[in-house]
């Protein structure tokens, strides 16, 4: 009893249990930071576009902006799983407890929730601005893309009639993708350069990219599409100017 009186009056700050969560919280921050911003940037393999890159770095901003309020939730619930178990139908005395009633501790979250809210909503709209400016690019290549049950088309309308299954694309040129569907929605997603976008039937959809890694990278379809969606996958070789020019000759084009 007398125990609990002297914590009671001691500032919250200096309680014991207090100091031991917050020391939780940092370490599971710094663990949650770490470790699921490194498993996010790997799972989607070596990138091979500035806007990839500048997505990962987003995604790896973003958590471990939000790791602390993770760590926070996991120290609270962790601390409580391990030093506050109760047995019985009689409450503990502190489960009255002081903070479910603090408007100071209720504005602190709110204020808190907003502004990680605004800093999200602002950084997104800067790096999707960057994003975007491949589209203005007086030297891009356009590629036609064409989704249908199960397969991709990219036809080159600089070199009418060529057309393929698999993306051939030169390095570090800009590429406008003008994407459509034939059937259902689909959606272009070449997973290892940040571009996903929606094929709709009757639209076209533009978006564009800076490939900047010569090799082979994956394209799908992130849009469950019917039976064969899984298999709905080709791939995008981006090779340099003259064997790109190579290719398209190959093909029929005049590169
Ligand atoms: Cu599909």
């Amino acid at each position: 009893m007398s125990q609990t009186q002297t914590q009671d009056k001691a500032p919250w700050w200096k309680r014991k249990d207090v100091k031991e969560t917050a020391t939780l919280w940092v370490i599971l921050s710094v663990l949650i930071g770490g470790l699921a911003g490194e498993v996010i940037a790997r799972s989607m393999g070596a990138p091979a576009s500035e806007t990839m890159e500048n997505t990962i770095r987003m995604m790896k901003i973003f958590t471990w902006v939000s790791a602390p309020v993770a760590g926070l939730v996991g120290a609270i619930a962790l601390k409580s799983l391990m030093q506050k178990r109760h047995y019985g139908d009689t409450p503990p005395a502190e489960s009255d407890h002081e903070i479910a009633n603090s408007p100071k501790a209720s504005a602190v979250w709110i204020v808190t929730s907003g502004l990680l809210c605004l800093f999200a909503l602002v950084f997104g709209m800067i790096v999707m601005q960057e994003d975007a400016k491949s589209l203005q690019a007086p030297n891009a290549i356009h590629v036609n893309v064409t989704g249908q049950q199960w397969l991709w088309n990219f036809d080159y309308p600089d070199n009418a009639g060529v057309r393929s299954h698999d993306l051939y694309l030169p390095v570090d040129r800009p590429v406008i993708f003008n994407v459509s569907a034939k059937d259902v929605k689909h959606s272009f997603w070449i997973v290892q350069m940040g571009v996903k976008v929606d094929a709709n039937p009757g639209y076209i959809t533009q978006t564009a990219v800076t490939p900047n890694k010569i090799g082979v990278f994956d394209v799908r379809c992130a849009e469950l599409c019917g039976l064969l969606h899984a298999y709905m996958q080709s791939q995008v070789h981006v090779v340099s100017q003259a064997d790109y020019d190579a290719w398209i000759k190959s093909q029929g084009g005049r590169a």
